[in-house]
């Protein structure tokens, strides 16, 4: 069983965070997402508007996802890499390059983003409908 890896906040879930989970479902055949704790997202000045409870209750209900797990540190993806069996780590290729430190432990593959959305995109949207 080929088992895939992929972190993230999910915040305001959209279908740009669903194509980069299909596309990373479909590399193998299990997938396991590493989803940002809220005092995470502090450190990576992220203000997610749903909780952590429920950014992880969102993103188990999705059909390409199997586990959901916390992420809790920029340092825990070579033991969540060993501790799960990965055989292969995922990311946006915003991040391209960011993490090839885990090539030593599993493959490392940066997806294409998607276009023309993004959580800031749709706060920012929303901010200007609000205020004309
Ligand atoms: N993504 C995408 N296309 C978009 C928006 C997001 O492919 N239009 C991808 C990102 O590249 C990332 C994933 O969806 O792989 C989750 O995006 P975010 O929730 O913004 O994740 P981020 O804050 O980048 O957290 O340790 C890694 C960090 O936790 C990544």
């Amino acid at each position: 069983m080929k088992k895939v890896i992929t972190y993230g906040t999910f915040d305001l879930l959209h279908w740009g965070h669903i194509n980069l989970l299909k596309r990373a479902k479909e590399l193998g055949d299990y997938l396991v997402v590493a989803i940002s704790s809220d005092d995470f997202n502090e450190i990576k000045n992220k203000k997610a508007y749903h909780s952590y409870e429920n950014r992880k209750m969102i993103l188990e209900a999705i059909r390409y996802v199997d586990e959901v797990i916390p992420e809790n540190s920029w340092d825990q993806k070579v033991t969540d890499v060993q501790d799960h069996n990965i055989d292969i780590f995922v990311m946006g290729d915003d991040w391209k390059g960011k993490f090839d430190f885990l090539k030593d432990h599993c493959e490392v593959i940066y997806l294409p983003r998607t276009i023309g959305i993004s959580t800031t995109q749709i706060k920012k949207d929303l901010f200007n409908v609000q205020n004309g």
